[in-house]
């Protein structure tokens, strides 16, 4: 685990479930029905009651982001947002991307979430390259945080090991 900011960004390994934090968030798809990845692990961890408050959220366009409880996970609460599918990089993905990364902060802080632990969103199914989405995760997250007090600490939650040394590059780049 790495520590930046005076632990205001952490990047750390493991699984974003068995994180408690105010809210973790599912890189999800529109429909909010639930998928694999992060996703499958996310409504495995939260029960169904999850995927029960997801349907009357109505799905979620690409680049959003919708709030849920985190029923019986350690996170209170559930933000989902839907990253862009990767095609070419010429198909907007890069700032559907950042749409996703800052209304999820948005959403965090109209709801009160000071502690907010973010997967690597897109670059599993969704296959957006790594790299490329650690620098657009942590310029988002970085810029947001700085004028804005509300959120205390962002954590980057990287499942397997090349993510995290991505993010640890990527974040010494920014702070
Ligand atoms: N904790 C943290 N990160 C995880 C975990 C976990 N428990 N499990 C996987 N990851 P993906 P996407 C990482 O495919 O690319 C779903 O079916 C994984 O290693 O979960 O945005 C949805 O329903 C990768 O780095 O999400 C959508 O249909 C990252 O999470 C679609 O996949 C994202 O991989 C979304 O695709």
């Amino acid at each position: 685990m790495k520590r930046y900011l005076g632990g205001r960004i952490i990047v750390q390994r493991g699984d974003i479930t068995q994180l408690a934090v105010d809210a973790i968030v599912n890189a999800a798809n529109n429909t909010l029905s639930g998928g694999g990845g992060v996703d499958g692990a996310i409504h495995r961890g939260a029960g169904p009651l999850l995927a029960d408050a997801c349907r009357a959220l109505g799905g979620c366009r690409t680049g959003e982001a919708k709030i849920t409880r985190g029923f019986r996970l350690p996170a209170k609460h559930v933000i989902h947002t839907v990253g862009p599918i990767w095609e070419d990089g010429r198909h907007g993905e890069d700032d559907l991307l950042a749409r996703a990364y800052d209304n999820t902060l948005k959403v965090a802080l109209e709801n009160g979430i000071r502690t907010i632990a973010f997967p690597c969103i897109s670059t599993g199914a969704y296959r957006f390259p790594a790299e490329r989405a650690s620098e657009i995760a942590v310029g988002v997250v970085t810029s947001f945080i700085d004028t804005h007090d509300g959120i205390e600490q962002v954590i980057f939650c990287c499942f397997n090991e090349d993510d995290y040394e991505l993010y640890i590059e990527a974040v010494e780049q920014f702070v």
